[in-house]
């Protein structure tokens, strides 16, 4: 979309499934004149896929790997001021950086696993936003920019031995809409995005590497692709500026709810 040339779109947790997916598209979508910064904790992979989109579109989006991990307050602090300078104006803050830990039920569930899913999946969230917002405010009329927020389905519809990663979208969801009330007199876009059953790292993720048992959750089932929800990701931001794609909800066909999917046998 022409709507995305010049832009500079950040995005956190671009390592692996929707972050990465996300990149590829906004440099697809946009492959003249185009700024991303991808962010995670594994910088490696980041620099991959930074070479993976010249590959693809050449020179005419520009990417900035920078290490960055979204449960550590400070680094956040001190984040825009460790970007150089051309990078600041960021006009896309793609808040999905995010993990689920463990599928125990109350009182199994482990400390550790507790604190780590609400200092990615909410604390974060909310500190990057905290942080990229003064950016966006400093624009003409109220300010202007994008925040597209990741939810999940988990996030409207809770289920067993997923109690702490569902109040964690939950708290995403109330977080977004808040937001969205407060920034009502300016031109800042905020956008959440809620997937239902997508293939990415989240299920390794979840049974502590276990591939087999990730596997698991998928079989019989016919999950999205992280590259479907990075095409509605980047829709919302190539709408004209007076369109907000406020609220999506993405299901696969076979799914109708957060443990109501139809599996072949
Ligand atoms: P992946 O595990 O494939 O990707 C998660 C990304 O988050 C990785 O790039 C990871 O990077 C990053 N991340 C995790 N912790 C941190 C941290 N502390 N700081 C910075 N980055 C971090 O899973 P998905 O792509 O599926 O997940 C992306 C988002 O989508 C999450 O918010 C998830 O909750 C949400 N979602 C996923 C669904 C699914 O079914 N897959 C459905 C609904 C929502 P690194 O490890 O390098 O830091
Ligand atoms: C991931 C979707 O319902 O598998 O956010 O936890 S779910």
């Amino acid at each position: 979309s022409k709507r995305l040339t010049g832009k500079t779109i950040l995005i956190t947790g671009a390592s692996s499934g929707i972050g990465r997916s996300t990149a590829l598209e906004f440099a697809r979508t946009a492959p003249s004149d185009l700024r991303l910064i991808l962010t995670a904790r594994r910088d490696d992979k980041l620099k991959e896929i930074a070479e993976e989109i010249k590959k693809e579109v050449g020179d005419g989006v520009q990417v900035l790997p920078f290490k960055l991990d979204v449960s550590n307050a400070e680094e956040i602090r001190g984040f825009v001021k460790a970007l150089p300078e051309e990078w600041r104006a960021i006009d896309v803050l793609v808040n999905n950086a995010g993990l689920v830990k463990g599928v125990a039920k109350a009182p199994e569930i482990a400390e550790e696993d507790i604190a780590v899913m609400f200092a990615t999946n909410v604390t974060g969230l909310i500190n990057m936003t905290q942080a990229i917002l003064p950016i966006f405010k400093s624009r003409p009329d109220g300010g202007k920019g994008d925040i597209i927020n990741i939810g999940s389905i988990a996030g409207r519809e809770p289920y067993v031995g997923g109690s702490i990663y569902c109040a964690t979208k939950a708290a995403i969801r109330s977080f977004t809409d808040s937001l969205r009330r407060e920034l009502i007199a300016t031109r800042i876009r905020i956008i959440e995005i809620d997937p239902g059953q997508v293939e990415t790292e989240f299920s390794v993720v979840r049974f502590y590497g276990d591939k087999s048992k990730a596997d698991a959750v998928y079989a019989g089932c016919e999950p999205l692709t992280p590259d479907d929800i990075a095409e509605v990701i980047v829709f919302t931001a190539g709408r004209r500026e007076n369109v907000v794609v406020a609220d999506t909800l993405i299901f696969p066909n076979h799914q109708a709810a957060a443990t109501i999917l139809h599996k072949k046998s």
